[in-house]
């Protein structure tokens, strides 16, 4: 037992991911264009940590993308920059242990290339979580979506610019104390055609989160399947807002 533990451990410390490439309404935008994004794979597991703002030290695009209110934004993840290691990489685009959520976060900003990611309020915008009926965690339909996670601009959101964070939480590991992986990237956007609705309900990153959060700190492993035993699952932080009627 002792033993096949550390084997786990040692393949997942393999695996990893990156979120690297973004697309608006099915168009690519590039490899690393419009997003801060980790060179290597490796995950923030300390939610006090500031970089888990918009993850590990990488790229930063000079450029801004320009998107509508209600376009749908696309998240690419890849195991390494470039997508698969080697040919038939299994561990592309996440290697399939690495259950968890899917959130999608946006923060207002003067200038999306060159803000700070720390000290911004955030709103979550999108959640793909959980579906205890399937069983199918988030990161289960992204590598379904052959890499490709996707969030709706919310239509009422007043323009400018913008950071939007795709944050995906593996819990393979978090049934121990800092076990949680969060990988996140961001993409800096300027967004016109909105409303004028600007979220008063907002978190910091690092800040929203705590170590022993019943969504960070979980055993989602139940009988030898990490599907959480078909109970519902909560990601953690805010519910994603929602434009006022
Ligand atoms: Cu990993």
């Amino acid at each position: 037992m002792k033993f096949s533990l550390i084997m786990i451990m040692a393949v997942s410390a393999q695996a990893h991911s990156i979120f690297q490439k973004l697309s608006v309404n099915g168009v690519e935008q590039g490899q690393l264009v419009g997003l801060r994004a980790p060179s290597q794979p490796n995950p923030v597991y300390d939610v006090w940590d500031q970089q888990l703002a918009c993850g590990l030290p990488g790229t930063r695009s000079n450029k801004v993308i320009n998107v509508k209110a209600g376009d749908r934004i696309g998240a690419w993840w890849g195991h390494v920059i470039g997508g698969p290691q080697w040919p038939n990489d299994p561990d592309h685009p996440i290697a399939s242990s690495h259950k968890g959520p899917i959130s999608t976060y946006m923060a207002r900003v003067d200038n999306a290339a060159t803000t700070s990611p720390n000290g911004l309020r955030w709103f979550k915008i999108h959640e793909d979580s959980f579906n205890p009926s399937t069983g199918k965690w988030g990161v289960d339909n992204m590598i379904a979506n052959k890499g490709w996670s996707y969030a709706i601009i919310p239509w009422c959101l007043a323009p400018g610019h913008y950071l939007l964070r795709q944050e995906l939480l593996a819990l393979h590991s978090a049934y121990s104390n800092m076990g949680a992986q969060f990988y996140q990237s961001c993409a800096q956007l300027n967004v016109s055609g909105g409303g004028s609705f600007v979220p008063s309900q907002t978190v910091s990153i690092p800040g929203a989160y705590a170590q022993n959060d019943p969504g960070v700190l979980i055993q989602i492993w139940v009988n030898g399947i990490p599907d959480n035993g078909r109970k519902s699952y909560t990601a953690p932080g805010p519910r994603p807002m929602t434009c006022p009627a």
